[in-house]
């Protein structure tokens, strides 16, 4: 069954400059990219997009993480692939959540770390079953950002929408 499933890199990840390496393993999927783009992570998204999360113990610092403030790098990258068992196939080339248990040759046991304070750095997300995957790649994502058709969508028209445009 064809599935969509929303990747982030998180901010450790393009710190040690691994976007490449990441995007190479995935390809071993020969999932489809079906919408990518950099994206300066809000308190309001992180929290959300961990709001399964937010009675952990670790909740603040990974919103902290999430949001590049460990690593001085403000941005995600954010992918949607789309294909066959996506979720399946993503979620084993990234590897457990704790990096020291994920298996060595995965993304995660590959480049993770759990830092002195606890927080396990694992340089990926992936979406954990199908509405999770549809929950977050709305979260991260407009309709227009994505060229297949996941989900339904409405037409609306914007008025006195402000946006900045390229000068000449
Ligand atoms: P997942 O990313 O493998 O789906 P989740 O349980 O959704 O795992 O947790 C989200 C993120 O929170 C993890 O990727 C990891 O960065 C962090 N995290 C999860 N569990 C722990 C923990 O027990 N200690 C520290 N950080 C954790
Ligand atoms: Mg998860």
């Amino acid at each position: 069954m064809n599935q969509a499933v929303l990747i982030l890199i998180k901010p450790d990840g393009l710190k040690k400059s691994l976007t490449g390496n990441i995007l190479t393993r995935l390809s071993e999927t020969k999932l489809e990219i079906v919408a990518a783009k950099m994206v300066r992570v809000s308190k309001e998204l992180a929290v959300n997009h961990y709001s399964h999360l937010k009675e952990k113990p670790f909740f603040g610092e990974i919103i902290k993480y999430l949001q590049g403030e460990l690593h001085d790098r403000k941005k995600v990258m954010a992918l949607v692939y789309w294909g066959e068992d996506a979720i399946k196939k993503c979620r084993e080339l990234a590897g457990a959540t704790n990096p020291e248990e994920a298996d060595p040759t995965s993304i995660r046991g590959s480049y993770g770390r759990i830092t002195t304070t606890g927080v396990y750095e694992n340089v990926i997300h992936v979406s954990s079953d199908v509405p999770d995957a549809e929950r977050e790649i709305k979260l991260w994502f407009q309709p227009d950002e994505i060229i297949v058709d996941l989900y339904p969508t409405q037409e609306i028209v914007k008025k006195e929408l402000r946006s900045n445009i390229w000068v000449s």
